[in-house]
């Protein structure tokens, strides 16, 4: 696909968006993108958008105040479009909508989208879904509040284009983002570097519990629903802990554990250039990109860390 164009036929009268379960930056930016692209192009009698509960940071976004947190009655959807979702099981609360549309359409850079949709357009080379769909916009049709939301999703998958996956393509389209005159300096403080109180706390909670393993080289830390409940702290809290422990001198990798429900441990992992981290969250039924991945295990908080450290030893060759 070269244009978003390519998928809206005449006949298309309504359209249904979705991003991932627990969405973060990228999936919000890159959904209300969309949401406010097709809006704008005004021939659709219907264009809906769900996402489940928006991280406070991307609040300030056109779209996010409409979207829908859960589905109504059933409705069957022209088309359902979902954006930054990597595997059909993500897609969270609208899956039953996504599975009832006539015609479906994934736009990802998840390495690891098998393709679940009629038409899959995925890059894994781009920095995040939000630069993908820029590159499927006309650039004439991106209004100011479309470009916040690009922009915004660009930045928190790429760390404000400190990590690997910031591309010369990705400085251009934040080039182009810019020239519509968004105030980016207050989108990456909003959206990027300001974090509640509790947020830091648990950063600062997480990051006095880590520990180095596998000769330095791995840095793991965790955290209980017990932990997070004395620190008055949920899941949408922890999202900053695991790439502020790959920043530990000399390791490779870095793995964060966090329990969803009793016994149950969502793991983050992320690795330098020479691990592939969405290998080993594969071997446990899980996915992502080279140098960040997810899973989830079960078992007590040492069950689940040995098994992911075990595993990345082995890669690791050692
Ligand atoms: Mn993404």
């Amino acid at each position: 696909m070269k244009n978003i164009s390519e998928v809206l036929s005449d006949r298309i009268r309504s359209i249904g968006i979705a991003g991932h379960v627990n969405p973060d930056g990228d999936c919000v930016g890159s959904c209300t993108a969309l949401w406010q692209y097709l809006r704008n192009m005004d021939h659709f009698e219907k264009v809906d958008l769900y996402l489940e509960e928006s991280p406070p940071e991307t609040a300030f976004l056109q779209g996010v105040s409409s979207s829908m947190q859960e589905i109504g009655e059933e409705y069957t959807y022209d088309l359902f479009i979902t954006c930054d979702v990597s595997d059909h099981s993500r897609i969270g609360v609208a899956q039953r909508l996504f599975d009832l549309a006539a015609y479906t359409v994934c736009i990802d850079h998840h390495v690891s989208n098998p393709g679940f949709a009629d038409v899959n357009h995925i890059e894994p080379d781009s920095s995040s879904c939000s630069e993908v769909l820029a590159g499927l916009f006309d650039p004439e049709k991106v209004d100011l509040h479309i470009a916040e939301s690009l922009y915004t999703g660009i930045i928190n998958d790429c760390g404000v284009f400190q990590f690997k996956n910031t591309s010369p393509g990705t400085m251009r389209t934040a080039a182009w983002l810019m020239e519509k005159g968004i105030d980016f300096n207050r989108i990456i403080d909003e959206s990027f570097n300001n974090r509640s109180l509790i947020k830091n706390k648990v950063l600062g909670y997480c990051l006095l519990k880590s520990k180095s393993v596998l000769g330095g080289k791995c840095i793991i830390s965790s955290i209980t629903l017990e932990e997070m409940a004395s620190l008055n702290a949920s899941q949408k809290d922890l999202d900053i802990v695991v790439n502020q422990l790959k920043y530990t001198e000399g390791s490779d990798s870095a793995v964060f554990a966090y329990e969803t429900e009793p016994g149950v441990f969502k793991v983050s992992l992320r690795s330098s250039d020479n691990l592939d981290v969405s290998v080993t969250a594969k071997v446990f039924e899980g996915g992502g990109h080279f140098r960040a991945a997810g899973c989830t295990l079960r078992g007590s908080v040492d069950e689940v860390l040995a098994r992911i450290v075990e595993e990345i030893r082995k890669r690791l060759g050692k």
